[in-house]
């Protein structure tokens, strides 16, 4: 601070601070905004990785005035009131600042303020955007509507979608080391080494696996859950874009964790029908041997407890174990 006597022909700082910190900070945030703001990752291919930029935004709006004022401050103060400019010795802070009751309380209101703003912000966001394309386990709390129901009637067997159903698609995540695979209820519960969704669909990931804890992540679609044994760990997006999405595994599960990936495909609703009806057919033979679909599965390597494969006796291996054995059915 400049000396007592002197103070009287300072320039105002506060205003010539607050006056920059104000144009600079509107300019920086509108010009991020309007040219940054819609590219920023994920991505707008689903409602939560559209939540998610659009929160990532936000908070960068908050954010960047915060660091132009201090940014600022550190400037003039360094121009201003170095010790040579001051004619004293070396900066200390003198009693007007440690005494400025005002300055003190603002830093405090508004600090608290901003804070208590930004966790109501952030919960809003995960309530609306029905659990943020996080994992909300085997019961969650934030439902798209119809979800329950078209979670039961895939378990019952009875699952039906159709493009312009408006009906929820349920869609098994299976993790294993070190592999996904997907498991459609609603089309006899064929499985594929691919991730194929409908476009403006409400997809129920319901995210499981078979051995250690590994984690679905489709960073596009912004959807991210832990892959547990024994776990139905369920996560809801909304599709609103055709494009190519990446899965990777967020969990380090074994040696080949770093090669754990695989893509996948939003599609238009007749492109998934016809792919998933197709699939469903040229599936049929090997879906027959795989275990009825259920939440979770029971790695069961010689089907002795049952739990893998649909031998229904117990004899140490199941038909379709047996090399050179005819597959059931056929
Ligand atoms: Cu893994």
């Amino acid at each position: 601070m400049a000396s007592e006597n002197s103070s009287n022909n300072d320039p105002n700082h506060l205003q010539r601070i607050t006056l920059i910190w104000i144009v600079v900070s509107v300019i920086g945030d509108v010009l991020y905004w309007f040219l940054v703001g819609p590219h920023v990752p994920p991505g707008r291919m689903t409602t939560t990785a559209k939540d998610n930029q659009e929160a990532f935004n936000v908070l960068f709006l908050i954010a960047f005035p915060v660091l132009v004022a201090i940014w600022e401050y550190m400037l003039y103060a360094a121009i201003n009131w170095r010790s040579k400019k001051a004619g004293v010795p070396e900066s200390v802070g003198g009693p007007k600042a440690a005494e400025n009751r005002k300055l003190q309380t603002s830093w405090i209101v508004i600090t608290t303020v901003v804070v208590l703003l930004l966790a109501a912000y952030g919960t809003v966001e995960v309530v609306v955007g029905k659990g943020s394309g996080g994992g909300e386990g085997p019961n969650p709390i934030w439902n798209p509507s119809g979800a329950i129901k078209a979670e039961t009637a895939a378990l019952a067997g009875t699952a039906t979608w159709s493009p312009n159903s408006n009906a929820v698609l349920p869609v098994q995540v299976i993790a294993q080391q070190w592999k996904f695979t997907y498991r459609y209820p609603t089309f006899g519960g064929f499985e594929s080494p691919y991730l194929i969704l409908p476009v403006n669909t409400d997809i129920a990931f319901n995210v499981t696996s078979l051995d250690v804890i590994h984690s679905f992540w489709a960073y596009q679609l912004e959807v991210k859950a832990d892959a547990n044994p024994q776990q139905n760990n369920v996560a809801y997006t909304k599709t609103l874009q055709l494009g190519s999405f990446v899965v990777r595994c967020s969990e380090l599960c074994g040696i080949w964790h770093g090669a754990m990936f695989n893509s996948g495909n939003v599609v238009s609703q007749a492109t998934f029908m016809a792919w998933a009806t197709k699939t469903e057919a040229a599936n049929a033979q090997n879906t027959k041997v795989l275990p009825p679909f259920a939440w979770t599965y029971t790695p069961d390597a010689n089907g002795a407890a049952g739990g893998y494969y649909i031998d229904g006796t117990v004899t140490p291996y199941s038909p379709s174990e047996i090399y050179g054995s005819k597959q059931p059915g056929s």
